[in-house]
């Protein structure tokens, strides 16, 4: 069992069997959402969050919108990847450089372990929508980087390793707005700093993938490709609609996508995803995977007001993604 390549073993990666009969590859926690929006004195709503092991336990960047409604985020850590322990308090980075440290709002953060620390992207404001960078050992110090690219870009996503001698990362490009339309890329880049040689990824597609696309999660190594999960908006009469899908793209040009999928694996149907600040909203941006049981744990927001933890098995949300591609 396990086609996951240059993983971590995770015994404690959170897990609940799939219920039994049930026909789809992805299955919802039982007891979803694990964090409520008011978890912090200071939040309106905690969603669209990133998790990674950390110290034998997991920590986490917590995506809050604040009482004021101000986006930002926040560190956290948990024992068990089920209950958190959030500071109520917004991550501080540090640099010397202020112009780094400019930044409107932050949202949407993913964590990304490379070589000896922890890399945070999230949505930063700087004049526009951009890509912030940073990074932590301890998620108790924060460390600024350069932004990644001019805006409008969101929904950056690290690879975990250098692939062919270089970092790679993804992005949406988008408007300073809602952003009605939208394909993912991927940038190289010897340093984290310098980013270039663009490469188109995936494109909009019919039905639940229509209006936009962007990355979620890290993407995870297996025998067969990347595994990309990846959210993707309809827009309906009733405004925007956010499931998630997933793609495998080529190992050593992850920018060849090798077969995605044709239905989503998870729409917003429960009423935790359905009602909330912005209804209809299932937004992964983190996964936990075991390499030696090939299981894998979704963190994705929910209606942009609570998060919530789903789960598939590696080697069978990979066949399923076979067998249902575009
Ligand atoms: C996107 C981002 C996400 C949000 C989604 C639905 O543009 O702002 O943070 O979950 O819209 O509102």
């Amino acid at each position: 069992m396990g086609t996951i390549i240059n993983g971590v073993s995770l015994p404690n990666i959170p897990w609940q069997d799939k219920p039994a009969g049930y026909g789809k590859p992805v299955w919802r926690y039982d007891r979803n959402p694990i964090i409520q929006r008011d978890q912090i004195p200071s939040s309106n709503s905690i969603f669209n969050s990133a998790v990674v092991p950390f110290n034998g336990g997991f920590a986490g960047v917590f995506r809050c919108d604040s009482l004021s409604r101000y986006m930002d985020i926040h560190a956290g850590f948990s024992k068990d990847g089920i209950n958190w322990e959030i500071n109520d308090e917004v991550i501080k980075f540090c640099s010397d450089d202020k112009e780094i440290l400019v930044s409107d709002h932050r949202y949407d953060p993913r964590v990304c372990f490379i070589d000896d620390r922890y890399y945070i992207t999230w949505c930063n404001g700087y004049h526009g929508p951009t890509i912030g960078m940073g990074y932590t050992f301890d998620f108790k110090k924060f460390y600024a980087m350069e932004n990644a690219f001019l805006p409008c870009n969101r929904n950056g996503v690290l690879f975990p390793r250098k692939i062919g001698g270089k970092y790679m990362m993804l992005s949406r490009p988008s408007d300073y707005g809602h952003t009605p339309f939208g394909d993912i890329f991927l940038s190289q880049s010897p340093d984290l700093k310098y980013w270039g040689e663009h490469r188109h990824v995936m494109h909009t597609a019919g039905g639940w993938q229509k209006t936009k696309i962007g990355a979620g999660p890290i993407p995870i190594e297996t025998k067969e490709g990347w595994l990309i999960f990846y959210h993707g908006v309809l827009t309906s009469c009733n405004g925007y609609v956010y499931s998630f899908g997933a793609a495998l793209t080529d190992l050593k040009e992850p920018w060849k996508v090798k077969y995605r999928t044709d239905p989503y694996l998870l729409s917003p149907q429960t009423v935790y995803e359905c009602v909330g600040d912005v209804p209809n909203v299932a937004f992964p941006c983190a996964a936990l995977a075991d390499m030696d049981t090939g299981r894998i744990a979704i963190y994705y927001g929910c209606a942009d007001t609570v998060t919530g933890l789903c789960f598939c098995q590696v080697d069978e949300v990979i066949d399923y993604i076979k067998n249902n591609s575009l």
